[in-house]
């Protein structure tokens, strides 16, 4: 056999193995979102609510009041959408502060689909 051929047993095989098949699209999954979400209580002022919103959410006064009064009327409401690790330390600020407060105004993250 002279060196330009190949034996069935030499040929590289490049078929069987799932895990080199060609890639037709370049990935682009960006990571995913979480809701941070405020719940109603029926002992934490609603100044300190509106306070909460306008210090770790840079909310004006209008709009903190605005879904303040949301969570009041309707029990929860979403109060920003951020990436996994901003969202755990936004719900770690409030629930800090709240404590530090003695109000048991509670703050929770959720994936968004
Ligand atoms: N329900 C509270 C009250 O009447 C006000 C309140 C609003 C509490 C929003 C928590 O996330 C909350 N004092």
């Amino acid at each position: 056999m002279t060196e330009h051929q190949w034996m069935m047993s030499d040929k590289p095989d490049d078929e069987g193995d799932p895990s080199l098949l060609v890639q037709t699209r370049p990935k682009t999954k960006r990571p995913p979102l979480y809701k941070v979400l405020l719940l109603n209580d029926d002992y934490t002022p609603m100044e300190f609510v509106v306070h909460v919103l306008e210090r770790f959410f840079g909310m004006t006064h209008a709009e903190a009041f605005e879904i303040m009064l949301t969570v009041h009327k309707k029990g929860v409401a979403v109060v920003g959408v951020f990436s996994h690790e901003i969202a755990e330390t936004k719900v770690g600020q409030v629930m800090d502060f709240a404590r530090r407060h003695q109000h048991p105004l509670q703050c929770t993250m959720e994936r968004e689909e």
